[in-house]
């Protein structure tokens, strides 16, 4: 028998694409993009089409393991034969024996050290509400584990973006198709947002221009009618530029300033230490196209703003947040279909998750929160972490082996022998290598969840279309299972998967009015209800009754009436909050330390771009052979020929990356062409792998730092100097 379930993507993707899967006889068969999805209509990107030779690997985790051999990574195996052989050194137990096993252990260390001592890792392997936080929470706040501070990702931007409008909300993709100026800035469209790219060409249909404020010429800088390479880290001095320009000219909307916006005067002073000559000298870009660049985007409307998270994975990637925040707050581009700005759309949801994760269980066992671990310093939190060390590391929807900077002393730390590591898996990744425990976990054919965005503005049910494979367990219900072993009888370790769904829907936000379990699952997807008055407007202007869309009958415009859910109700030029952070209340441009021009410049003259693999996500899919396939520069690094001829290395060359903190073998990629190298003098790149695939082990994040950001304590993956250095065959 054949039917179709409708399930929606839960990677860590801004897209979170409506899917239909094929079921035939209890397999799926087929996976598709749903064509009704009204943002992402009908295609999915190239790694997911392939998602059935991941949900059906041989290489999955199918059953729980126990490690039988020293921790590490097998030695001498080929790729091919890597994924294998990492299962050698396990054997097979029952979830019984597992259970029993990890609740033993965590009961001992809590006797011995303090549940502290006890570590949840955890971050993007799924996004759906529930197995992405709900019992897993539970359970740890039951416990009273350390928290975690999950933070590797996007928090600084978040907490630049809400310095100034006050919420994570903006312009939706929808209404890109309006616009006639479109700024990609830092934003990889073609790689990590792809569903966002049709509305852009229909609005360069239209005659529409599309700029890309990028240091790597990406597949979307190629196809972009004006490329602007900048110096990574400089963000916040090329917005200071433009808002020179844009006010000294007189750009600016007055009105809309003067109604909805604070600290004009201060913002005025502060921009006028950054003429476009100045700007020119850090960011690279001219002073000519700064002063073109600013003139253009506060004239040619409505002109929109994507700014994704490339430029506030900086040492001071929030100040570069909210330096570009507040551009369209300055042009008033908020009032006009098409225009304003998108970062991440996911704080429309407001989704009762206090209710999902329980956090007051932690008070119960400790009577305060209990002490918390920044994810991005695993390295520093398992070598050196004291009172209490932790002694169990419990690790799902993560890969932290790969993705986590400072890789060595990641490793050094996972390699601890009296270190009790639980990972809950769909695959034997770099982290199950040094994992005393190995769970198997579902992939989402095999569960059901409730689905966010943060790319649009539709809530989806992600059904479950297949039975588990092996004795894969989703996180809820390994969760469950935990806390029943641990002898935690509270009611809601029963609680059931639609009865989370409904307490999720049950918030206080007035925009889920109306939205039920029942209606998603009939409807498959729905939009947020602005209709309804929440303490944001709902934007109901003119401007959008003149022009109305087909696809968005009721486009919303946030912030056109202002609006701003800020502590002044306004967007903030100036904010005391930061002020009272001891941070500069107004923006400012300071070089990242570990920089060409940084307070930390040292004798690693280049600056590194650890990126993300266009085909992969993450370190996800990295191990499926037809999506490695796809990417075709692992084990690159791309260079500008005069860093490489002043090295003595040309293309394809072995050569040697290396900083204070390790080093890593890889291929030199240099274009002779200058016009269509990846990267400008002074840049160098690579992408993230799988650590197990690389020659010299370890992957990119040997060179990372753990070094956090002025803002939101997050990742500074782009903040990295190295040398290179040719090595002789
Ligand atoms: N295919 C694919 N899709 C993905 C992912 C993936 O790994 N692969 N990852 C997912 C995740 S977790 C996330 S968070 C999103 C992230 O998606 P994006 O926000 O697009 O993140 P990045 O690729 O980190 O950075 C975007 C661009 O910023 C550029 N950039 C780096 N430094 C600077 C700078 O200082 N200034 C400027 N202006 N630009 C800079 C980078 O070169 C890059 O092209 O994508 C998601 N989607
Ligand atoms: N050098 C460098 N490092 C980076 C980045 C970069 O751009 N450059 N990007 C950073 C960013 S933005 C992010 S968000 C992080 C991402 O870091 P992670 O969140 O660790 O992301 P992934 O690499 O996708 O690994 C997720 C893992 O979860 C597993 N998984 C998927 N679904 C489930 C499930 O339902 N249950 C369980 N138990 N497991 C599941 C997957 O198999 C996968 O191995 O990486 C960061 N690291
Ligand atoms: S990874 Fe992103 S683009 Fe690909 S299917 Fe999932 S949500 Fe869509
Ligand atoms: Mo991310």
């Amino acid at each position: 028998m054949k039917r179709v379930v409708h399930a929606a993507c839960p990677h860590d993707c801004p897209d979170a694409c409506g899917v239909l899967i094929t079921i035939e006889d209890g397999r799926a068969t087929r996976i598709q993009g749903d064509p009704e999805h009204p943002v992402t209509r009908g295609f999915l990107c190239a790694k997911v089409a392939k998602y059935l030779d991941r949900v059906y690997s041989p290489d999955r985790v199918l059953y729980p393991m126990r490690r039988v051999k020293a921790k590490g990574p097998a030695a001498d195996a080929a790729d091919a034969d890597k994924s294998v052989r990492a299962t050698q050194a396990f054997e097979r137990v029952s979830w019984d024996e597992a259970l029993d096993e990890i609740a033993d252990r965590f009961r001992h260390i809590v006797a011995e050290y303090s549940a502290e001592a006890i570590l949840p890792y955890s971050y993007g392997g799924t996004l759906g509400a529930l197995n992405g936080a709900s019992m897993d929470r539970r359970f740890f706040h039951r416990l009273g584990a350390s928290q975690l501070e999950r933070t590797i990702c996007s928090s600084a931007g978040e907490e630049g973006l809400k310095s100034v409008i006050g919420i994570k909300l903006g312009t939706e993709p929808e209404q890109f198709a309006h616009s006639r100026y479109i700024i990609a800035w830092g934003s990889n469209i073609h790689g990590n947002n792809v569903h966002l790219w049709p509305f852009i060409e229909e609005a360069r249909r239209q005659g529409a221009k599309l700029v890309v404020i990028d240091p790597y010429r990406t597949r979307t800088a190629k196809c972009a009618d004006w490329y602007l390479p900048i110096n990574p880290g400089t963000d916040a001095a090329l917005a200071l530029g433009l808002m020179h320009v844009i006010i000294n000219e007189n750009l600016f909307d007055a009105d809309y300033v003067s109604r909805y916006t604070v600290g004009f005067e201060d913002l005025k002073a502060r921009a006028q230490q950054y003429p476009p000559e100045k700007v020119a000298h850090w960011t690279g870009i001219s002073a000519a196209d700064i002063r073109k660049l600013a003139r253009e985007y506060a004239t040619v409307r409505p002109s929109v703003i994507r700014v994704n998270y490339g430029i506030q994975r900086s040492e001071r990637g929030g100040m570069s947040m909210r330096a570009v925040t507040m551009l369209p707050c300055l042009i008033g581009s908020w009032k006009e279909l098409g225009g304003g700005l998108q970062m991440s759309l996911s704080g429309s949801f407001g989704l009762n998750s206090e209710a999902l994760k329980m956090p007051e269980l932690m008070l119960k066992a400790w009577g305060r929160p209990a002490r918390t671990v920044n994810m991005v310093q695993l390295g520093t939190a398992l070598n050196s972490l004291t009172a209490p060390p932790v002694q169990a590391l419990f690790v799902y929807n993560s890969n932290p082996a790969a993705v986590c900077p400072n890789h060595n002393e990641v490793v050094r730390g996972l390699k601890r022998p009296d270190l009790f590591t639980v990972v809950h898996e769909q695959f034997f990744t770099d982290t199950t290598d040094y994992a005393d425990i190995v769970l198997p976990a579902t992939t989402f054919f095999e569960h059901k969840d409730l689905q966010t965005a943060y790319g649009h503005y539709y809530l989806q049910v992600s059904n479950q279309a297949i039975d588990p494979v092996g004795e894969c367990r989703s996180n809820v219900e390994l969760f469950r299972a935990l806390a029943e072993r641990m002898g935690f009888d509270d009611d809601c370790f029963r609680e059931t998967v639609d009865s989370m769904i409904d307490r999720a829907l049950e918030a206080p936000n007035p925009w889920l009015q109306g939205i039920t379990r029942e209606r998603l699952e009939r409807e498959h997807r729905i939009r947020l209800n602005f209709a309804v008055p929440n303490r944001v407007g709902t934007g109901a202007s003119p401007v959008q009754a003149e022009r109305s869309s087909a696809e968005i009958t009721t486009p919303f415009l946030p912030f056109a009436q202002g609006s701003f859910p800020t502590p002044s109700g306004k967007a903030e030029f100036y904010s005391e909050t930061l002020q009272r952070q001891g941070l500069d209340p107004v923006v400012a441009f300071t070089p990242p330390d570990e920089s060409r021009h940084g307070s930390k410049a040292t004798g690693f003259p280049l600056e590194l771009l650890a990126r993300k693999p266009d085909n992969h996500l993450n370190s996800t899919f990295a191990n499926v052979a037809s999506v490695r396939k796809m990417e075709t520069q692992l084990g690159d690094l791309e260079m500008h020929p005069t860093d490489a001829e002043a090295r003595g290395v040309r293309n394809g060359d072995r050569i040697r990356a290396f900083n204070q903190r390790g080093e890593i073998v890889l291929q030199a990629r240099v274009d002779s062409s200058q016009k269509n190298g990846s990267v400008p003098p002074g840049v160098v790149a690579a992408r993230l792998d799988w650590a197990r695939f690389s020659p010299s082990g370890g992957n990119i994040n040997v060179l990372t730092s753990e070094i956090l950001t002025d803002m939101g304590n997050a990742a500074t993956f782009y903040s990295v100097c190295v040398e290179v250095e040719l090595l002789r065959a």
